[in-house]
């Protein structure tokens, strides 16, 4: 192969995989995109050069699935959502595009290494747990299933939070993913549309019968398009993940400007700017911010006048939408969408509302990821209107309509219609975004069996009996793409060895591990792996905290957000519980074992910020005191993000999943540690409920209270008190941490913490600590005997195939979508 110089370079360069014309590329992005020569290319620069020599592949294929959209009519799916939690992008895009390898040869043959500067890529976390991650997870499987999909969001300037410690306690900084510009989007100024808030409504008479309506806005801001390639599994598909940036009509007030005014000429582009500016960091609280619900409208709008526009440019009228498009709503954030199509349909598009309607409920589908009662979203009515004065009278629009429908039709009472109304009439009116945006949807689902059947019990109860065929359910899934092939290759190389390629393209053909569960040099060889994986997580910690840990000591792993319904506390309880045993009878085997923990909290919830602190507390007494002997360690991790995840999930011995039964949704954590061959000890919840059923209730450690018991203890009314002083152990721990044993700068730090448990425990820490600790034990037990351990953990890995995303979206499409 002949070497071409980069003086003789012919623009463009031609396209080869092979490893000497990638360098060729390489050098040649670096040159004339980035203008920079190799001698003084920094890390950052052969990150971008490689990163647009990827993205110029990627490019081809995405245009050519494109026009395979077009060509073929397929149907196209519309995936909205406030957050995209997507990490870093390159390994993922180039192990998809297949050019891995070569392009780790052809920066090797460039004196740079592959991993490092895969290490500069900055996370882009445009979401704050579980539903953002989600939607990164679909964007992938959507394009690996060859479903035509975009994903539409908001480009946040800023995502969430960076979490640093001070003495323990979380502190928020802002995050910058953008600080060195972003290879991977397009910014498309042709795609832009007007988006308008406040303002008034006015009538006009069309003829005598027909009346129009038409808003007056008093604010407008243009959306502006970014998009980014999202790349299936060997790159079957390209589809688009396209964010919303905001930009002023103005941008600059010259009449204020000339006046002097130079901070005021500004207005208009500081209150556009503001509206994408940072990603909202409650994930459970929805904050009643009227920032928020601009956003909210901004991104609904924006999509849907992109959707409409799309349609139109293949087909004569909108009576062809529900067949042609499937939009989907991750929660209700968007939701207000429903009543933008209806206001687009009508106002600009002019149809009646009875066929605007029916349009509408047709095209969306709606996904349910909470029953918490704090966050169901809904917004003051006087809010609403001033906002979106247009949408305040279709949705009172619908609201009759549906009124109607269900006194004539259904009979309903006047306590179900209470519960069904899209106005919440007790206290404070209020618009309610989970009513909107299920009786604007065919198709409502929830995120696993369990929650499903709760929804239909709980939050959606009258509504399901009035529309018995609309709520379904999706168990979620991950990609193994991310969280088997990429996070952990020493398991995908041992797995590949083992049964060969085949579960590369069906997750489910992981199955045939399972017969290598008893073979001792199998369970050799998968023990390697994971001590490797801890060794890596471990080097980590040291770096980055200075503490040392032991890697064949058992890793115990709780990532995920802090919240109270989650239970971290519960996991420290029961730590403190352990050192006190563990002080008390240095005579017993004590199993060696490092508790780590990371996630952040929302900035304004108290009780999650003191649950940080009081693992960093522990920590430090634990930690350093002789007589534990190392015996057990707690690490909190700062700024939990995707890439930590992807070193935390691989190296986990024993993963965490306690939340009270009935709160957790899904999880998806959950999933992605038996994929990688942790043991779970977990509750009956979320979609743990289904693991068992996969792995086998002998390879799972299942404990404490039932879904149907929480409910029944909390109605009935439980005694917290009762029960901790039945408990030696737990009553031991409390008094421990409520009287400064772990904070002697301020013992009544913890104090307020430990009598939420003594008085109410709403989330039931009291009421499952002696199961929770009875199964810690038992699972210690287990460690001691390595071979039925490593059985059970490839029995994981082996029966975890069912929940990829691959198979989420496989059911989505079929029975929602009707696509792909
Ligand atoms: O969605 C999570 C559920 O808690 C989890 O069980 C499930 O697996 C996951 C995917 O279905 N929910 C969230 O992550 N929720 C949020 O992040 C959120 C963000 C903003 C809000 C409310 C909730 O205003």
């Amino acid at each position: 192969m002949n070497r071409l110089s980069t003086s003789e370079l012919p623009h463009p360069a031609p396209r080869s995989s092979e490893p000497g014309q990638l360098a060729v590329e390489i050098l040649e992005r670096l040159k004339y995109r980035i203008g920079k020569d190799p001698k003084v290319a920094k890390p950052h620069d052969w990150l971008t050069a490689a990163i647009l020599v990827a993205r110029d592949r990627i490019t081809d294929k995405w245009m050519d699935s494109t026009r395979k959209t077009y060509a073929t009519g397929a149907k196209r799916v519309y995936y909205l959502s406030l957050e995209f939690l997507i990490g870093r992008l390159m390994r993922d895009a180039m192990t998809n595009i297949g050019l891995m390898d070569e392009m780790r040869d052809a920066l090797a043959s460039l004196g740079v290494d592959i991993d490092v500067i895969a290490g500069l890529e900055p996370d882009a976390a445009l979401g704050n747990g579980g539903l953002g991650r989600l939607a990164a997870c679909f964007m992938e499987s959507m394009a690996t299933v060859d479903v035509p999909a975009y994903g539409y969001g908001i480009r946040y300037m800023h995502g969430l939070f960076r979490q640093q410690m001070a003495d323990g306690w979380q502190v928020e900084l802002p995050e910058t993913w953008l600080a060195h510009g972003n290879p991977w989007e397009f910014e498309r100024r042709e795609s832009s549309y007007e988006i308008g808030f406040g303002g008034g409504v006015e009538t006009v008479n069309i003829d005598e019968e027909v009346q129009r309506y038409v808003w007056k806005p008093a604010e407008r801001v243009i959306a502006t398009a970014f998009d980014t390639p999202a790349v299936g599994w060997r790159a079957k598909r390209v589809n688009t993940l396209r964010l919303w940036g905001a930009q002023p009509i103005d941008p600059i007030l010259l009449d204020a400007f000339n006046a002097g005014d130079h901070i005021g000429a500004l207005r208009e582009s500081n209150k556009a700017e503001s509206l994408t500016r940072v990603l909202y960091p409650a994930d459970a609280t929805p904050s009643g911010q009227e920032l928020r619900l601009r956003q909210e409208y901004f991104f609904s709008s924006a999509s849907l006048q992109d959707i409409l526009r799309r349609h139109l440019q293949q087909y004569p009228d909108f009576t062809s939408l529900p067949d042609a498009v499937a939009i989907q709503l991750n929660d209700t954030h968007p939701a207000v969408s429903v009543a933008e199509l209806v206001r687009l349909l009508t106002d600009v598009h002019g149809l009646d509302f009875e066929q605007a309607w029916d349009i509408t409920r047709r095209t969306f589908s709606y996904t349910n990821h909470t029953l918490l009662p704090e966050a169901l979203e809904s917004w003051p009515v006087p809010l609403f209107e001033r906002l979106l004065p247009r949408h305040m009278q279709i949705v009172y629009a619908i609201n009759a309509k549906i009124l109607i429908e269900a006194r004539r039709q259904k009979h309903a009472t006047d306590e179900e219609i209470r519960s069904i109304s899209l106005i919440e009439e007790t206290g404070e009116r209020r618009v309610r975004m989970g009513n909107l945006a299920f009786v604007g949807s065919h198709s409502i689902n929830g995120v696993s069996a369990l929650h499903t059947e709760l929804m239909k019990e709980t939050v959606f109860a009258d509504l399901h009996r009035l529309y018995p065929d609309r709520i379904n359910n999706k168990t979620n899934g991950i990609t193994p793409r991310r969280w088997l092939m990429q996070c952990n290759p020493g398991l995908f190389g041992l797995i590949r060895e083992a049964i060969g390629d085949e579960f590369m393209d069906n997750t489910e053909a992981l199955q045939a591990l399972g017969a290598f569960a008893d073979q001792a040099d199998f369970q050799e060889n998968f023990a390697a792996v994971k001590r490797a994986n801890k060794v890596k997580l471990a080097k980590l910690v040291q770096s980055s905290l200075g503490i040392r840990l032991d890697p064949s000591a058992m890793f115990d792993i709780q990532i995920k957000r802090i919240h109270e319904y989650k239970r971290q506390l519960l996991n420290i309880i029961e730590a403190v519980a352990l050192y006190d045993q563990i002080r008390s009878h240095p005579e017993l085997d004590w199993v060696p074992r490092v508790k780590l923990f990371a996630g952040k909290a929302a900035p304004s919830y108290h009780n999650a910020k003191l649950i940080i602190k009081l693992a960093n507390d522990v920590a430090r007494v634990i930690n350093n005191d002789p007589a534990v002997r190392g015996l057990l360690k707690i690490v909190f991790i700062p700024n939990y993000n995707v890439s930590l995840a992807e070193v935390m999930v691989p190296a986990a011995d024993l993963s965490e999943q306690i939340s009270t039964a009935g709160m957790e949704a899904s999880g998806t954590g959950n999933m992605k540690f038996a994929l990688n061959g942790a043991l779970t000890i977990g509750t009956l919840d979320g979609a743990n409920v289904e693991m068992r059923d996969w792995v086998g209730e002998e390879n799972i450690k299942i404990f404490g209270m039932t879904a149907e018991e929480v409910a029944k203890a909390r109605a009935e009314g439980h005694n917290p008190r009762a029960i901790i002083e039945g408990s030696r152990e737990l009553s031991q721990a409390l008094a421990a941490i409520a009287s400064g044993v772990f904070s002697p700068d301020d013992r009544n730090r913890f104090a307020g913490l430990v009598d939420g448990l003594y008085n109410h425990d709403w989330f039931m820490v009291a009421a499952d600590f002696e199961a929770y600790a009875k199964a810690q034990r038992e699972i210690d037990q287990l460690w001691t005997r390595p071979s039925s351990w490593y059985a059970q953990a490839v029995r994981n890995t082996a029966r975890m195939g069912w929940f990829s995303s691959d198979r989420t979206i496989r059911q989505y499409a079929g029975e929602i979508w009707r696509a792909g």
